[in-house]
């Protein structure tokens, strides 16, 4: 029995300096890495982007601004609306906008289900409106006339206008229109 406890005692002791060595091994290699990193990278994003929150995330991907390599945000506005003859249809996409942003470009290139008839009817118009649905900006559309089935609406807006918040890219198809269907992006640039 004395010899077993012996061994115990030698491996448990054995394993506590392991434990020891181990902790000692990995404060040396990580103690002073772990704290500075996120505050260096914090003031070297505050310095670049001073206009920016450091802790927002301006393309909604779960990374924080001040970890992100590419401070610019794009939102997919793909979609479609169906024939309408009793007024106009619209399909709203929510875009996120912090402090810093400088610029918001959206552009859909649209086709419809039958070429139109009607040249100044432009079928669908895109839009920029805030949290209480005001129109903060109304786009273009251009359309290939009589005959043709496809165009294009965009808008851009000075983010000096923009205050933070969440936005609506809506896109109205006018009434009467056989429907249709659009790909398209809105992109969103920060300082
Ligand atoms: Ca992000």
């Amino acid at each position: 029995m004395a010899g077993t406890d012996t061994v115990v005692g030698i491996v448990g002791a054995a394993l506590l300096l392991a434990v020891m060595v181990g902790v000692f091994v990995y404060e040396y290699n990580n103690a002073p890495a772990s704290a500075s990193p996120d505050a260096q990278k914090l003031a070297d994003f505050g310095s670049k982007h001073p206009a920016m929150d450091p802790m927002g995330d301006v393309d909604q991907d779960g990374i924080l601004n001040y970890n992100e390599t590419d401070l610019s945000a794009h939102v997919k506005l793909d979609g479609s609306l169906s024939q309408t003859t009793n007024g106009p249809l619209t399909k709203d996409i929510a875009l996120h906008v912090e402090r810093g942003i400088t610029s918001v470009t959206a552009t859909i290139h649209f086709t419809s289900n039958t070429p139109n008839p009607l040249p100044p009817n432009p079928n669908f118009q895109v839009a920029l409106l805030d949290s209480s649905g005001t129109t903060v900006v109304a786009g273009t559309t251009t359309f290939g006339g009589a005959g043709s089935s496809a165009g294009t609406a965009t808008f851009t807006v000075d983010g000096a206008e923009l205050e933070p918040g969440t936005y609506q890219v809506r896109i109205t198809e006018s009434s009467p229109s056989a429907g249709g269907s659009w790909t398209g992006m809105a992109d969103l640039a920060y300082a």
